[in-house]
């Protein structure tokens, strides 16, 4: 857990070992907790990636935090993050706070980016999150440079309970091809647009369909008011076009062949506040 932004999907997909979580430059993009699966040696460890936690402004925002209580009941270890290279805020504080209600998970503290700060620097944020709680290990790692990944591996897999592994050891994820489908554009959708935007946008999948030559992908792009379509759409389409294919890139990867995207831009009225309109978009 921890605030957006402090790089909780990054960390995932390192250890993954591929990208299972969309991760972004913009706060607040993950909105499902991901599970990815990751087989070691020593054991079986199922990585929950959780939205951030913030102040929730939208019916969205109070969902995805009543999301991130519900799995923080179910696990083993609770991990806070955050990052070197920021100041310990209330907004951390908040979180800290919050570990009081899971007491059966063991807690942790990874320091994330350290790769953008100096020993010196490191330190000092060190001696303050060890301040926060009586945490079991504090782990200070970088996602970016893979230093220390393997450590925290390493060290969750000695705290958790023996038995059986939860799952076959070539399953990756629970995420199906859809929803990570989805997922991509998404994360090219957010990082081409400016601003508030990303909060507005949403994806579904609405038809694969074999073609002649390759698979026809079709989504669905959504966003809140008719203003909003206008600047995703682009001048001239250029910005959809770009949307387009920079994830046309990561669903061939997914896919292992070649496809074709084709992305219908949407409105769904305020979405974001109006229980009718999240449940079709799937939350
Ligand atoms: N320099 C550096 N940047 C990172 C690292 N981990 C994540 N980031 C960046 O921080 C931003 C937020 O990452 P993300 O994983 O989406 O954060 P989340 O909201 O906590 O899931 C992205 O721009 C990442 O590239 C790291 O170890 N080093
Ligand atoms: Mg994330």
């Amino acid at each position: 857990m921890g605030r957006p932004n402090v790089g909780k999907s990054t960390l995932t997909n390192a250890i993954a070992g591929q990208k299972i979580a969309i991760t972004s430059s913009k706060p607040q993009t993950t909105r499902r907790a991901i599970r990815a699966i990751v087989n070691r040696e020593k054991g079986q460890l199922i990585i929950v990636d959780t939205p951030g936690i913030h102040r929730p402004r939208t019916l969205l925002g109070q969902r995805l935090n009543d999301l991130v209580s519900s799995t923080l009941t179910d696990v083993d270890v609770i991990a806070f993050c955050s990052p070197a290279n920021e100041k310990i805020g209330p907004g951390d504080k908040h979180i800290v706070a919050e570990l009081e209600k899971y007491p059966r998970a063991k807690k942790i503290a990874i320091v994330t980016k350290v790769d953008t700060v100096s020993k010196v620097k490191l330190a000092e944020h060190l001696l303050d999150v060890s301040q926060l709680w009586d945490w079991k290990e504090i782990i200070p790692l970088s996602a970016l440079t893979g230093d220390q990944v393997e450590l925290l591996v390493d060290v969750v897999l000695g705290m958790l309970p023996q038995g059986p592994a939860l799952y076959p050891d070539d399953i990756d994820t629970e995420e199906t091809l859809e929803e990570r489908i989805c997922e991509l554009v998404r994360e090219s959708a957010l990082e081409l647009v400016e601003d508030e935007l990303p909060h507005s946008l949403a994806v579904t999948l609405d038809e694969i369909v074999e073609g002649d030559v390759k698979p026809q992908v079709h989504v669905s792009l959504w966003v809140e008011r008719d203003s909003q379509k206008g600047i995703v759409i682009g001048k001239g389409g250029s910005m959809l076009k770009e949307i387009g294919s920079t994830a046309r890139v990561g669903i061939q990867e997914l896919m292992g062949t070649d496809v074709h995207l084709a992305i219908q831009v949407r409105v769904a009225p305020d979405w974001q506040r109006n229980p009718k309109q999240l449940g079709k978009l799937g939350f």
